[in-house]
């Protein structure tokens, strides 16, 4: 463990060392489609995944990999522009490094972002929804494993993953921009395969809202480290068997392309207020 532990430390060092002295108070990571948000940040620099050792790089097309770290209404803001997968093969614990780092230097709020599908049956391709509370259970806990005391306990308290105050603040966003923003709960499978439309049924009588393939963990370990989070999911697609069209990774592309623009005015001014 201790080996695990100060692999974290060495990387953090690198990072903080590529930061030169840049102090960022807000994390993003944005998800499929949605990485052009970073372009709106000011006086960047830019950190390539590859160029930070033992840090996991995406395999999947139309995921960078970069942090973009600048200003944003005054705020010096981390932004994750792609980020690694279960479905790729990397340990959950990989997965959500990246988070513990931007938790490490020092960030206070973690805003996640993603492509989902939706499940809601008053869903849209199209809708944006503020993520209320999420369902992990279908998906490896990231903080198995010795505990890293470091950043948080055993036993974390999940009963608010994402705070209600940011929640209000990006529904007040929406109300501002005249954004039809929609609120709900969201379930992480592995993927990478899409759900049969008998998984989908179960999961909406469980509850959830939209599903996709990141961001809970994230959340998870965002949380034990004792960091605000706060979720935004595109619905790219409903799920299967609601439309009863095949699902597509190209679908999901289109939608978030053509939901960007909103998509990126209701971060922006949920990060300005
Ligand atoms: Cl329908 N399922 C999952 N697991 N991830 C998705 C999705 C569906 N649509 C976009 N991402």
């Amino acid at each position: 463990m201790g080996d695990t532990e100060k692999g974290l430390n060495d990387i953090c060092n690198i990072l903080n060392e590529k930061l030169s002295g840049r102090k960022p108070e807000i994390g993003i990571v944005l998800g499929s489609g949605l990485g052009s948000f970073a372009e709106k940040l000011e006086n960047s620099i830019y950190i390539n995944y590859q160029d930070i050792p033992g840090f996991p790089v995406s395999t999947v097309s139309g995921h960078n990999g970069r942090f973009v770290v600048g200003k944003l209404f005054g705020h010096e803001v981390i932004v994750m522009q792609g980020r690694v997968h279960y479905y790729e093969g990397y340990s959950m614990k990989k997965v959500v490094l990246p988070v513990r780092l931007m938790c490490m230097i020092g960030i206070k709020q973690l805003i996640l972002t993603n492509a989902a599908g939706g499940i809601n049956l008053n869903f849209k391709p199209g809708t944006l929804m503020a993520i209320t509370d999420q369902i992990t259970t279908f998906v490896p806990s990231p903080l198995i494993g010795p505990n890293i005391k470091d950043l948080g306990v055993r036993f974390p308290d999940m009963s608010e993953v994402y705070d209600s105050a940011f929640v209000g603040i990006i529904e007040k966003a929406a109300e501002e921009l005249g954004i039809d923003l929609k609120k709900g709960i969201y379930l992480q499978t592995t993927g990478p395969q899409y759900e049969t439309p008998a998984e989908i049924r179960m999961f909406r009588n469980l509850g959830a809202d939209a599903v996709g393939m990141s961001t809970t963990v994230e959340a998870v370990a965002a949380r034990h480290a004792g960091v605000k989070v706060a979720g935004i999911s595109c619905i790219t697609n409903m799920a299967a068997g609601i439309s009863g069209e095949p699902l597509s990774h190209e679908e999901v592309k289109e939608t978030a392309d053509r939901v960007k623009d909103e998509f990126e005015k209701l971060l922006l001014l949920s990060v300005k207020k």
